[in-house]
């Protein structure tokens, strides 16, 4: 087929062979046509034919090769939105904002509570030595040695010996003053003056402390307090509760603490109290809890009797007298602080 195209390309391109020979030029459409090829002839071998007619359709051709892909086509629409995308991540934190005015004052708050005075300070250290005073002037000069006897003028005489030594210089100027390694007194009277009023503080409220404490069921005497429990138990058990608060059972070892504990014990209205001696060790020696003898004693008359062999402990009465009982018996308890 291709083959047949190019033949007719030929044809068509070459020059006609003769001017006077009539040539009916075909439209092109013709000319490509399979059949007047075959028709066609030179001229010069006879009359032009008539018009040939029109010749019927040949059949369908084979497929031509592909076309060369062609140009783009033009741009299309663009399509419709796509759906809404999922949020995207937060972005940088932006800087920081400017500077607040500054807020409303606050009311004045009320005025603290005085503090406690501080502890006395450590001395102050010990001043520099002064510097050293300043050279003393040179000592004025000595005086001339003894003039020789008159002699004939000869040559001139030996020199002198020389003068005295000059007086010492006067001292020099006295140094700068160093430090005193003495605590400045000014201050020492203040700290002194200020612990002075702290300790008066301190003992009125140690004596309020105490008031309340011996009321109503306490009594002081000298550096000694009594103070009752109220209940009533053994020896042995009032002796382990005195030990438990920290104190002991009642040692009187004066009639001043003998009258103390004696006002007690009538002021709670309790018969008798023990108190704190024995004779558990050696029978008829009282001792004090700590094995000493007593240096005290307000015995009732005819006591200690050590009634029936078993009176090792001490009770003392509403009259502050003392008698020995029973150890196993309850009794007010009474501690000694
Ligand atoms: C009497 C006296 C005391 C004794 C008691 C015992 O009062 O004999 O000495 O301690 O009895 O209950
Ligand atoms: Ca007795």
């Amino acid at each position: 087929m291709a083959l047949l195209l190019l033949s007719v390309l030929v044809l068509l391109t070459q020059p006609p062979r003769s001017r006077g020979a009539e040539v009916t030029i075909l439209p092109q459409k013709h000319l490509i046509d399979a059949c007047t090829l075959v028709m066609c002839s030179p001229v010069e071998n006879g009359l032009p034919g008539r018009d040939g007619r029109d010749g019927r359709d040949g059949p369908r051709g084979e497929k031509g090769d592909p076309g060369s892909p062609g140009a783009p086509g033009p741009r299309g629409m663009p399509g419709p939105a796509g759906p809404v995308g999922p949020k995207g991540d937060n972005g940088p934190a932006g800087e920081p904002g400017p500077k607040g005015d500054l807020g409303p004052r606050g009311e004045v708050g009320a005025p603290g509570m005085q503090g406690s005075a501080g502890t006395r300070g450590l001395p102050g250290i010990k001043g520099d030595k002064g510097a050293p005073g300043e050279r003393g002037a040179p000592g004025s000069a000595g005086a001339a040695g003894p003039a020789g006897p008159l002699g004939p003028q000869g040559p001139p005489g030996a020199r002198g010996p020389p003068g005295l030594k000059g007086d010492r210089g006067a001292p020099g100027e006295r140094g700068a003053k160093g430090e005193s390694g003495l605590p400045d007194i000014a201050a020492l009277r203040r700290q002194v003056e200020a612990l002075q009023g702290q300790v008066g503080r301190l003992q009125g409220a140690f004596l309020q402390c105490k008031k309340v404490e011996l009321f109503p069921n306490g009594r002081g005497v000298g550096q000694k307090v009594f103070k009752s429990a109220g209940f009533e138990k053994t020896f042995q058990e009032a002796e382990q509760v005195c030990t438990q608060a920290g104190g002991q059972l009642p040692s009187p070892r004066s009639a001043a603490e003998n009258e103390a504990l004696q006002h007690l014990l009538e002021a709670e209205n309790k018969g008798a109290a023990f108190l704190s001696m024995t004779d558990s060790q050696t029978e008829g020696r009282f001792t004090y809890p700590g094995g000493e003898p007593l240096v005290y004693s307000n015995w009732a008359p005819g006591e200690p009797n050590n009634d029936r062999g078993n009176e090792n402990c001490v009770e003392i009465f509403t009259n502050g007298k003392w008698n020995d009982k029973s150890c196993g018996e309850k009794r007010l308890v009474i501690c000694e602080f």
